[in-house]
């Protein structure tokens, strides 16, 4: 990857922050260790918990016996389901996606039947962590294990029950259909038509299980001493969390405070109310003290939700020449065993997606959510459209082998062109801006795709034993979530609007809170800059506080690529209205008319003068209250809840060069270039880290992660060493650039870029991957596209016998460019 450590903040001589490379101010404490994660806090007298987890997927509990665990060195307190009663509360799910879904109770800890292995059935309290954990391991649990649901095809047709009492394993089926809608045409006769006089492309892909593998294991410290009881978590939705907390067990809301310290990365894997954190809140409550919980790393992969795992079913129609007429996608998506806080909704979130930046006349969109004997399922960076714009993109792929022509070809026959915007797709969403055109000649050139693909023909005809394919990916997607009113025609149990509030202090430094809750994103320093433009004041004197519902007590968090395009509006508004507020008292302290007062760079000027004052002359004497004219009051802040209108909708062009081995099925990156268009870039070196990031996460998925269960529903990628995390070494330097065209959803015109990267690359990996061996016969390998699965594909259409297969016979080997699986190349080509 790009090294940003060695690149300075850009020329400090510039008047705009934005824009403007900063180091991230927040770096400073993490990287020193001078800051406190949720697992180093400490309180006098404080407990520690250690959950008993159920080794099978699916049992009855027959009995648990505590009494050796109750005995051992420092324990305090064993404490089953059954102890804790109704005090535990429930873990909710805040999306039915649908009025008649079916969802099961999730009771923290469960009394009777556990559905999942991993599943909490009692809890240890003990003086120190480890003798917590020593002891968990003498509660005696006897189970009566009940046949499990695992697979997610047998699961829909109710082999075998997830939960016997509700009777199904369906819980919800969804479906979005154009011509109902009125945003567009019948599909099924699209497809008709097509299967007479046109192209019917008919796929099914595999979304595979993905682990979000956050750097911090999620970690809970709850202290019920005081007036209110305070919980830190390493969360990524302390306002939301602190509300579920209060819906469910009881306890006022005012009386309780949440606060989310420094958290080491979520990925939307800690956009949950989860077990763990009820429990503890709980056992809190109970004992009177302080308790902590803490995860090991094999209870985060095995316990905290899973994301994707989806079977998509796809069929799209088109005429001869490529124009596409109709897309039909039919989705099962696996819940795991509860639906999990809004994990239902995710493929509905996918559902306005699918038909990305191409004009379809007709689409139609069924989802039947499924209940399993796995880890729930929920949020994983992109959530849901990560899965969409795979489905599309790999489809478009498919389109252009039909036709017979470059897959960008077909890709820019159907696009929506940039005179065209705003557009209203036929899923029913108004994209407001974007140049297709554009990034996609940008990302060519710097790609160098035409030269790139003369190599791939050369190599093709000279039959190289290893191949060069090219993949693409020109990708959209909704995030700033999101519009309330959507969000409740959509049925979910909330809104989505952000705020912010900022507040000159009299020394002229300004405090601002914000809704948000970075865990990574690096909020501190780009709200900063918007600060610092917005108001004319230093960079430096920005102080913005977060995660805190003391604190910022109105808020939403961050996921969906939110807080710049709806946190970052909520700040500029509360900025102008500061700015509003200050007029008026600058112009009696000038002895001129409001009407003449100008605000510009931090100075309030008489409009025809030099006559001014700066920002921070208002905040003192808006403080002093000396002079003020009547009826203004002593201060200078103010605060506003924004809620958006419309969605964001960042896009991009991402183009991927791989290198596939044919004799052994080892795959190697060799070219990465993406020019992303997320509208006015705030922070260029950040965007810059979370499209470095994200690119990585969606890579994995394309090439090395899946979480796997054995056929007892035990997690067999349990740990690191099965679950394959990729490092920076495992990836390569990144070609990432931008072109942008400004959002009109928000006053900065910026777009998200939190999820980008995830989104775009992973079709444009597999498209890769694909292409390199599609001559040989082969139109899809299953993530992750293991050098196994590259391998049995080959062989597959080997023993085949196909005329394609036998013309590529691979003849010459060269040593030297040789590669076993994804390690890397000596000369240099993976660095
Ligand atoms: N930004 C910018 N200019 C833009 C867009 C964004 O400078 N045009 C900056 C923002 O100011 C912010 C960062 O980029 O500092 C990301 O902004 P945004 O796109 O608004 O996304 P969020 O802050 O809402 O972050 C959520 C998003 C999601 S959904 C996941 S998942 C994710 C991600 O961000 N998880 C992350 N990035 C992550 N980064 C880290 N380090 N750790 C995670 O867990």
């Amino acid at each position: 990857m790009t090294a940003v450590e060695d690149r300075p903040d850009t020329d400090a001589s510039s008047a705009k922050e934005i824009g403007r490379d900063r180091r991230r101010k927040e770096d400073q404490r993490l990287i020193t260790g001078r800051t406190r994660w949720t697992d180093n806090i400490a309180l006098p007298g404080m407990l520690h918990l250690a959950m008993v987890r159920s080794p099978f997927a699916h049992a009855k509990i027959v009995s648990i016996d505590t009494e050796a665990a109750k005995a051992a060195d420092n324990v305090v307190t064993v404490l089953t389901g059954a102890d804790l009663g109704e005090a535990q509360g429930v873990c909710i799910n805040a999306w039915a996606i649908t009025t008649e879904q079916v969802t099961p109770t999730h009771v923290p800890m469960p009394t009777d039947r556990v559905a999942f292995a991993g599943e909490t059935v009692a809890v240890v309290v003990a003086r120190t962590m480890a003798a917590a954990r020593d002891a968990a391991e003498l509660v005696d649990v006897e189970y009566d294990e009940l046949p499990a649901a695992l697979d997610l095809k047998k699961s829909a047709a109710d082999e075998v029950l997830a939960h016997p009492d509700l009777g199904t394993n369906k819980s919800a089926f969804w479906k979005f259909d154009s011509e109902e809608a009125g945003t567009g045409g019948n599909v099924d006769q699209a497809i008709e038509k097509a299967r007479g006089d046109g192209i019917v492309i008919e796929r099914e892909y595999r979304q595979q299980r993905l682990i979000p593998a956050f750097m911090e294991p999620r970690s809970t410290v709850v202290d019920p001493t005081g007036e209110q009881i305070t919980m830190w978590s390493a969360t990524q939705i302390p306002h939301i969390l602190r509300f579920a907390l209060a819906a469910t067990t009881g306890v006022p809301e005012s009386k309780i405070r949440v606060i989310a310290p420094d958290v080491g990365g979520g990925f939307g894997g800690k956009l949950q109310q989860t077990p763990e954190e009820m429990i503890t809140f709980a056992v809190a409550r109970r004992l009177g003290k302080p308790v902590k919980y803490t995860e090991t790393r094999s209870e985060s992969l095995m316990t905290a939700h899973h994301g994707r795992d989806q079977w998509q079913k796809l069929t799209l129609s088109a005429e001869k020449d490529g124009t596409v007429t109709g897309l039909k996608v039919e989705l099962t998506a696996d819940l795991g065993a509860y639906v999990s806080l809004v994990g239902g909704g995710v493929p509905v979130l996918g559902a306005f997606m699918f038909n990305a930046i191409y004009k379809f006349p007709a689409y139609q969109f069924n989802c039947q959510t499924v209940l399993t004997n796995k880890t729930w399922t929920d949020a994983y960076r992109g959530a849901g459209r990560p899965e969409a714009t795979y489905a599309i993109e790999r489809l478009m792929d498919e389109l252009a082998a039909e036709v017979g022509v470059d897959p960008l070809v077909v890709r820019e026959k159907n696009w929506i062109t940039h005179e065209e915007f705003p557009f209203t797709t036929v899923a029913g969403l108004e994209y407001d801006t974007g140049n297709y055109e554009a990034a996609t000649e940008k990302a060519k050139a710097s790609f160098g795709y035409d030269e790139l693909r003369a190599e791939q023909q050369r190599r093709r005809e000279a039959g190289d034993r290893v191949q060069l394919g090219i993949g693409v990916s020109t990708f959209t997607e909704m995030c700033g979530l999101a519009p309330s009113r959507v969000l409740g025609s959509l049925n979910y149990g909330a809104g989505g609007w952000e705020y912010a509030s900022v507040r000159m202090l009299a020394t002229g430094k300004v405090e601002i809170t914000t809704g948000t809750s970075a865990h990574g994103q690096g909020h501190e320093t780009a709200f900063s800059q918007i600060v610092a433009d917005r108001l004319g004041v230093a960079f430096e004197d920005v102080e913005i506080l977060h995660g805190d519902t003391q604190i910022s007590h109105r808020g939403l968090d961050t996921y969906g690529s939110r807080s710049l395009v709806v946190g970052g509006e909520a700040l500029v508004r509360a900025a102008d209205k500061v700015i509003e507020k200050a007029k008026p008292i600058a112009a009696h302290l000038l002895e001129a008319s409001v009407d003449d007062i100008e605000f510009s760079a931090g100075r309030f000027g008489v409009r025809g003068t030099d006559q001014g004052l700066a920002m921070a002359e208002i905040a003192m004497a808006a403080f002093a209250a000396h002079n003020l004219p009547d009826g203004v009051e002593p201060s200078l802040d103010s605060d506003a809840t924004y809620d958006p209108v419309n969605f964001n909708y960042p896009h991009g062009t991402h183009l991927c060069a791989m290198e596939v081995d044919t004799e052994t099925g080892g795959v190697l990156m060799r070219k990465y270039t993406c020019v992303d268009d997320i509208g006015t870039v705030i922070n260029p070196m950040i965007v810059e880290g979370q499209v470095h990031g994200g690119l990585a996460q969606g890579i994995a998925q394309a090439l090395w992660e899946e979480a796997v269960y054995d056929d007892s529903g035990t997690l067999v990628s349990g740990s690191f060493v099965d679950y394959l995390l990729p490092t920076s070494a495992d990836t390569i330097s990144f070609d990432v650039q931008h072109n942008s065209t400004a959002s009109t959803t928000n006053t900065l015109g910026t777009k998200g870029v939190g999820e980008a990267g995830t989104i775009a690359s992973t079709p444009a990996v597999v498209n890769a991957v694909v292409d390199a061996v599609r001559h040989l016969g082969i139109n899809d390998i299953q993530m992750p596209c293991t050098p196994e699965r590259v391998w049995r594909a080959i062989h597959d259409v080997r023993g085949s016998g196909t005329t394609d297969t036998e013309g590529a016979a691979m003849p010459h080997f060269d040593e030297s460019t040789g590669m076993q699986g994804t390690t890397d190349r000596t000369d240099g080509a993976n660095q």
